[in-house]
């Protein structure tokens, strides 16, 4: 393409968004010229090139990564000028209560009139570490039915088709890497300080499984490099991350561990499953199981391992595996769930805990000679 061509593109772009004002959705611009389908800097650079109001969301059962991205955006946004405002549709650990603005996060749960205020008067609505709405609940329907320009940053598979403009990929290890490369993009990251790059480190950090996943990438090691170069404290953030446990938490996992685990040797797999019942009498807290079903990958040999609990009046699941084996595919296809390749969640609110373990067991043949491969 010319450069002329390029240039009167911007410049339709440029008018398309001025004349609406807020809303660029891609109906109202050529297909192949939509946002969407630009996933470069450019829509970026024309969605803040004037203050806005922007409201970063984030899903359900926040994790560092979510938070994490949405915080240290918001830390630099709000440098750029911009009112930024972070919704949650639930409340998110403790053991993230450490990152700069986390009081400021509103809660959608707890206080639903506030977040419906500042979301109807949001220029700028972006999905943070999501890409379908039914990942942050009530906060959807707001969403859906907002004129605000919709932004997705996040790095799970198919996302939904409802932004205006997107920075997502699937290559990504955590959403917080691709705040990261667009801050880059804009040259931004002079604007990066120890805060918000600490809750940049603890996302990538907590996404990657502390450096070990195979989403580990030359990328992540060179975007950590560069948190580290700005004062970022690594040691500091593992540690308010990981070393947090409670006495109760640490006797769950040694009642796990010894009586609801089980290995299934012929299909490489093992899974963990605990009833509203053990929670209730080893007194868990949320965020609890959290980590649990990494103990049952980390056998040798396993090639997917899953967790099974009771909660919520639902049995809630959650799959990793290593290697080929898609968990991703296989929570879609049996658990209404889905996820990354070795990393899903998947609920049923229909079945019993029994019934979901039971029909888990019965759907391994089908999939023997997958979870039989060499790694
Ligand atoms: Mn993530």
């Amino acid at each position: 393409m010319s450069s002329i061509i390029i240039a009167a593109l911007h410049c339709f772009l440029f008018f398309a968004f001025s004349l609406n004002n807020v809303n660029f959705a891609g109906s109202q611009i050529e297909e192949d010229f939509s946002f969407q389908n630009m996933q470069n800097t450019k829509g970026f650079e024309l969605l803040f090139s004037d203050s806005k109001n922007i409201v970063l969301t984030i899903h359900l059962n926040p994790d560092a990564d979510a938070l994490g991205a949405a915080l240290g955006f918001a830390l630099v946004l709000h440098k750029k000028g911009h009112t930024v405002s972070i919704v949650s549709p639930n409340i998110f650990p403790d053991f993230l209560k450490w990152m700069k603005g986390h009081e400021q996060v509103l809660v959608f749960d707890k206080e639903p009139e506030a977040c419906k205020k500042v979301l109807e008067q949001a220029d700028v609505i972006f999905s943070m570490d999501y890409s379908a709405l039914k990942r942050v609940g009530a906060v959807g329907d707001e969403i859906a039915k907002s004129s605000a320009t919709k932004v997705i940053i996040d790095h799970h598979r198919e996302p939904e088709d409802y932004a205006d403009l997107m920075k997502w990929s699937t290559e990504a290890g955590a959403t917080c890497e691709l705040v990261f490369d667009l801050l880059k993009e804009l040259d931004w990251l002079p604007l990066l300080d120890k805060d918000s790059g600490e809750c940049l480190y603890a996302g990538i950090m907590t996404d990657t499984g502390g450096f070990r996943h195979p989403n580990t990438t030359q990328h992540i090691h060179e975007v950590i490099a560069q948190l580290l170069g700005i004062g970022v404290n690594g040691a500091k953030v593992s540690k308010l991350v990981y070393d947090t446990n409670t006495v109760d938490r640490i006797k769950l996992l040694g009642f796990t561990l010894s009586q609801r685990l089980k290995v299934i040797p012929a299909y490489n797999v093992a899974y963990i499953y605990l009833s509203a019942d053990d929670l209730k009498k080893h007194n868990a807290q949320k965020g609890d199981t959290e980590g649990l079903v990494n103990y049952a990958l980390s056998i040798k040999g396993i090639v997917m391992a899953a967790l099974f609990k009771e909660s919520d009046n639902m049995v809630k699941m959650s799959f990793r595996s290593v290697g080929q084996f898609s968990v991703n595919d296989f929570a879609r296809a049996n658990f209404e769930g889905g996820g990354h390749t070795n990393a899903a969640g998947g609920a049923s609110k229909t079945m019993s805990l029994e019934q979901v373990i039971k029909k888990f067991e019965n759907l391994l043949p089908t999939y023997k000679s997958e979870l039989n491969k060499k790694l």
